[in-house]
């Protein structure tokens, strides 16, 4: 058998987007392979994609479009063909624009393909019909803007510039769920003698990596921030003549620190004031540390804020004038790699339209004006908050549901009618990277099975049957792939002709790491005070909390991304029971044994759990590890049934890490 070799790089929602080999046959992927020159995963790939041909040539994809014969959620469906599937799609579209205007039409859109024609050509779709715009905010937004309010666009660390760090602060990421590529500097460096702290509610998965875990209450992460630069100051340590000259309103911010003292800080966190002071003096004598800042301290009431206070803190020793020394986990790109209005065409919406948040998209679609929901590329039914209201919202028999899908998600059971789609290696498109200065593209490496097709054809039909007229929608997807490519950014334009022809046939490039010492601000300054918001002292500002005392966290899970893997069964087994995490004490004050089975419950849900009892958990803390199918449920519902969807202070985004419960034996 002769087999063919091509290049494929993850779609998934993961920071480093890792570039990898497939082995097809001419038909199918028969074998995922690591690329040890890829610039970022250098031949590591996590162990959901080592045998992405177990998930590609699933036998429970779904392979034909799909039209609902019983009730809403019933998951009776009879097959049809695209052309009966799309007519009756632009029918009921059509119908309803004209009673009651585009704005009843809704559409969901978040993680599945995060390649950017794949995943941006609904906007583009959506626009021109004038539905409802979508804010998709359900994963770090709140961190972004914490960010982005301190140092502008100047750009945090590409993770590979952390192997010149002398100290590392894991402040809030399960790296070996979510980065481990970076994985093997944290091993050396430890190794090497450089000491490696973690700040975490859970320490489970790192702990063993670490020299000193740090455990803090959910959510009071930026009393921890204020306490350490109380005692930066108190010490000595502040680099006051760095921050006088580069940042605005130090000499004010610094007069509010001492408030902000470690006994202070330790009623807040639970984090005795002893540590505090040592875990300042340690970083404030450190040449190059690294903070290493996950996203869920961003998912709160107080996150934008609390993201905002450790970026400060991040500056206060004037660390990131050495290599090594900064933030690693925001944006480390200042730049644009891709032209993206050409694929989102914002200019296509002649007017705005009615807002839905993401976070909230239950409540919209419980709404009876809203008539129809599209949905591509996510699962609302089990990835957002508030699930009862979702799923209330697609119980509905007048809203007319589609769902472009691989699988039969928990969404796709309430769609009327369901649409094949793709995976990754049977479309083309270009991949930037959230965590790297990497850009990558990939051309088709095998055709679809079945009729499955991508988002990119589908818009293209959905388009064409609703009269839409404009150039866009009659490319193919290869030449929208070169369209895009041939309307480079100035980034790009600065590439090698080597490299621009690597991208037209499907390659890694890599791209210059962004300067950290230039501030690109509109002050051209740091910003400590920042006079546009209207907090424009940074302070510490409660969390929404709740009622109830335990606080519940959602925590990733390393065999499943979010939902996507889990109709792998050789991940989902190894994943085993749906768990939630608690202290040794809150079990014992409730005769909670390990592996007993517990209900988690507050005032929107009661979920049943398998308990793990631990001691490395923050007291007072529940964490509920993955995402997780209905069917693979112990009631029926998932932890986001106990999430409220309330937003963060700023950005929009979501909160779900941020809710309270109560926990007894089932
Ligand atoms: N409890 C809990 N909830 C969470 C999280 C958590 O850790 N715990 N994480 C949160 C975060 S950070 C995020 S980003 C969200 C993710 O939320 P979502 O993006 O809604 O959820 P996923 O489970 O990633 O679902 C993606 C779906 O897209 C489909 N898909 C993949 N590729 C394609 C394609 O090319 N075309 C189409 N049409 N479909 C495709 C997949 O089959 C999958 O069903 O969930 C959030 N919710
Ligand atoms: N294996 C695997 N990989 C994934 C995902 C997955 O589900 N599984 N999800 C993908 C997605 S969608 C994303 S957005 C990325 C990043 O995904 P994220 O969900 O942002 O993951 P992490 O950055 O590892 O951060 C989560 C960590 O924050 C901690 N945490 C929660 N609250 C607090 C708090 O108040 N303070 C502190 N200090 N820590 C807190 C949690 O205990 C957890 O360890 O990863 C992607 N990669
Ligand atoms: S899921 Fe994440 S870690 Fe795994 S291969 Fe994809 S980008 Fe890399
Ligand atoms: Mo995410």
């Amino acid at each position: 058998m002769s087999t063919e070799i091509k290049r494929a790089v993850c779609p998934y929602d993961c920071p480093t987007t890792c570039g990898f080999f497939v082995e097809t046959d001419g038909n199918k992927i028969i074998k995922t392979i690591p690329d040890k020159n890829h610039p970022a995963s250098q031949g590591i790939l996590c162990r959901k994609m080592r045998k992405y041909e177990d998930s590609v040539n699933s036998d429970k994809r779904i392979l034909k479009p799909l039209i609902r014969t019983g009730k809403k959620s019933g998951g009776e469906f009879r097959e049809a063909s695209w052309d009966e599937a799309v007519k009756l799609i632009s029918g009921r579209w059509k119908e309803i624009i004209d009673e009651n205007g585009p704005e009843a039409i809704a559409y969901c859109n978040y993680s599945g393909v995060m390649s950017d024609i794949q995943r941006n050509c609904g906007e583009a779709f959506f626009n021109y019909m004038g539905a409802c715009s979508l804010v998709k905010t359900l994963c770090s937004t709140a961190k972004g803007v914490g960010y982005s309010n301190v140092v502008g666009k100047t750009s945090s660390l590409d993770p590979r510039e952390i192997k010149d760090s002398d100290l590392y602060i894991i402040w809030g990421s399960n790296m070996m769920a979510t980065s481990i590529q970076s994985m093997p500097d944290i091993i050396n460096a430890k190794r090497d003698g450089k000491k490696i702290i973690l700040v975490e509610p859970y320490a489970e998965s790192m702990k063993q990596y670490c020299d000193e875990i740090i455990l803090i209450k959910p959510g009071t992460d930026g009393a921890l921030a204020l306490a350490m630069m109380n005692v930066l100051v108190k010490h000595g340590f502040a680099d006051e003549e760095f921050l006088r000259e580069n940042a605005d309103g130090y000499e004010e911010f610094k007069e509010t620190l001492s408030e902000y003292s470690p006994e202070w800080a330790e009623g807040i966190t639970g984090i005795p004031a002893k540590t505090i002071e040592n875990f300042a003096a340690e970083y404030g004598r450190a040449k190059a540390p690294a903070i290493i800042l996950g996203s869920g301290n961003s998912r709160y009431g107080n996150g934008a804020m609390t993201v905002r206070l450790i970026t400060i803190l991040s500056l206060f020793t004037g660390v990131w004038m050495n290599k090594g020394g900064g933030i690693c986990g925001c944006a480390p790109i200042d730049t644009s790699y891709v032209n993206l209005k050409l694929i989102n065409r914002t200019d296509f919406r002649q007017k705005p339209a009615k807002r839905i948040n993401i976070n909230q998209l239950g409540t919209a679609i419980k709404d009876k004006e809203i008539k129809s929901l599209y949905v591509y590329g996510g699962n609302p039914a089990n990835s957002v908050s508030n699930i009862k209201a979702v799923l209330e919202g697609l119980e509905r028999e007048d809203i007319f549901t589609v769902v472009h899908e691989r699988f039969m998600t928990d969404t796709a059971k309430y769609a009327d009618v369901i649409l094949p789609a793709t995976f990754s290696v049977e479309q083309t498109d270009i991949y930037r990277s959230y965590g790297y200065c990497t850009l990558q593209t990939a051309r088709k490496a095998v055709e679809p099975p079945g009729e499955c097709k991508s988002n990119w054809d589908t818009f293209c039909l959905l388009a064409k049957e609703m009269g839409y007229e404009d150039e866009y929608f009659t490319r193919t997807e290869d030449e929208m792939f070169e369209f895009v490519l041939n309307n480079p950014t100035k980034a790009v334009e600065k590439l090698s002709y080597r490299e621009r022809q690597e991208l037209f046939n499907g390659g890694s490039v890599n791209m210059p790491f962004s300067d950290h010492t230039v501030w690109k601000t509109d002050s051209g300054k740091i910003k400590i005070v920042n006079e546009k918001l209207a907090e424009s002292m940074p302070r510490y500002i409660e969390s929404h909390g709740g009622e109830y005392p335990i606080k519940l966290i959602s925590v990733p899970d390393v065999h499943t991304l979010n939902t996507v893997f889990t109709n792998n069964p050789n991940l989902s087994n190894k994943r085993g029971t749906m768990r939630l995490a608690i202290h040794s004490k809150d079990a014992e004050a409730r005769g909670i044994k390990n592996k007993d089975r517990i209900i988690c419950f507050n005032d929107l849900a009661e979920v049943e759990f398998e308990a793990f009892v631990t001691e490395n958990i923050a007291k007072g803390t529940a964490a509920a590890v993955g995402t997780f199918r209905s069917e693979q449920t112990l009631n029926g519902l998932g932890v986001n049934a106990l999430h409220h969807d309330r937003l963060s202070d700023m950005g929009e985004a979501t909160t779900m890490n941020d809710n309270t419960v109560d926990i007894r034996l089932a």
